[in-house]
């Protein structure tokens, strides 16, 4: 005899009630906005090689910048309509506030102070970083703890002055920081020999190795990592329609790597699949994009634009990129990693 436990009572009510809230978004008026002016605003470093940098030609690329783009391809239908701005770590988070940008898309540490008290909202953390030191090669020290009254060089204004201190406080190493205002004069100092060492996120640290040592080789990376540095982008809060946006394209391209969707074979699985998650994620059959208050195709655009998120941090920041950097904690969740999306759906 068929029979109604109170569990599955709840569980149709629960039913009936998702499927009545599956409205349409509304447009905030962030999307207005960038819909008006045909053009996505994103703040991005003035210059940090694998996340965000200029070529001669004015050309954008990078892994924050890849994000932007993303963004621009699922809203606006293209990648191209993307404005950058270049901030520099002081004037990123009041270029955000005062409505100059969109979206900050620029190797910044989500922190419970600039989450709470900033007025923005963090989308996820596109890149999990930690940070760590640089020393030259042929001097003494091999490891963190040896950096005993050792002349640092950080630059203001980030949360590497901070972990700083507390690291050596909490080792009692009497590190004497030295303070630059802008990135050029803190690695210009460190290059130059004025400090005994120079500290960022491990990224910015083989970034800046790559791009400005004159030799890469004679500067060593410690292998210690200080703290933690989750980065990834925000948008100002007010607006939770672009901030639904903001987090479900980065989470599209997330699924797209689980589900094997890439750049090349996007245009053939929106139209051909077997796997009914591939379906869901490109649009073939079901419209999740009207629930965002866009299209059907909007993952498929940024996967197409950009590639999926491995393709992305291949391309800027992995192995076999300028970079080298590991994959490591940012491989996907089912192979070793913590970059874990919630299901598309
Ligand atoms: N992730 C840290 C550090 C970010 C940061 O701004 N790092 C420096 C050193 S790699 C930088 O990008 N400077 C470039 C600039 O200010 O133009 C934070 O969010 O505070």
């Amino acid at each position: 005899m068929f029979e109604f436990k109170p569990s599955r009572l709840a569980c149709l009510a629960l039913l009936a009630a998702g499927a009545l809230s599956a409205t349409p978004a509304l447009a905030g008026k962030t999307i207005d906005a960038i819909k008006a002016r045909g053009q996505l605003v994103c703040g991005v470093n003035t210059g940090l090689a694998g996340f965000s940098s200029a070529d001669s030609q004015g050309n954008w690329s990078g892994l924050d910048v890849d994000y932007c783009k993303a963004v621009a391809a699922s809203l606006l239908g293209d990648a191209g309509k993307v404005k950058w701005v270049p901030l520099n770590a002081q004037q990123r988070f009041t270029a955000l506030q005062s409505g100059e940008i969109d979206i900050l898309s620029r190797n910044t540490t989500w922190t419970l102070t600039r989450d709470a008290s900033l007025g923005m909202h963090f989308v996820g953390a596109t890149y999990y970083d930690g940070q760590g030191f640089m020393v030259p090669s042929k001097g003494k020290i091999k490891n963190a703890k040896q950096l005993k009254g050792a002349t640092v060089c950080v630059q203001s204004g980030t949360t590497t002055e901070k972990n700083l201190t507390d690291f050596s406080r909490a080792n009692g190493l009497a590190i004497k920081p030295v303070v630059f205002e802008k990135l050029e004069a803190a690695t210009g100092a460190y290059f130059a020999g004025r400090c005994q060492a120079y500290t960022t996120d491990a990224s910015g640290l083989a970034s800046t190795r790559n791009k400005e040592a004159k030799t890469p080789a004679d500067h060593l990376i410690l292998p210690e990592l200080i703290s933690k540095e989750p980065l990834g982008p925000s948008v100002r809060r007010g607006d939770d329609e672009f901030f639904a946006i903001a987090k479900w394209v980065y989470f599209a391209l997330l699924e797209a790597e689980e589900y094997g969707i890439n750049q090349a074979n996007v245009d053939q699985l929106k139209t051909k699949t077997d796997d009914p998650a591939v379906g869901r994620i490109l649009g073939g059959t079901e419209d999740t994009g009207k629930l965002l208050g866009l299209d059907k195709e909007w993952a498929a655009r940024a996967i197409k634009a950009v590639g999926n998120y491995g393709e992305i941090f291949e391309r800027n920041v992995g192995p076999k990129s300028a970079l080298g950097l590991p994959r490591g904690v940012n491989n996907l969740w089912n192979h070793g990693g913590i970059q874990y999306a919630p299901p598309i759906r």
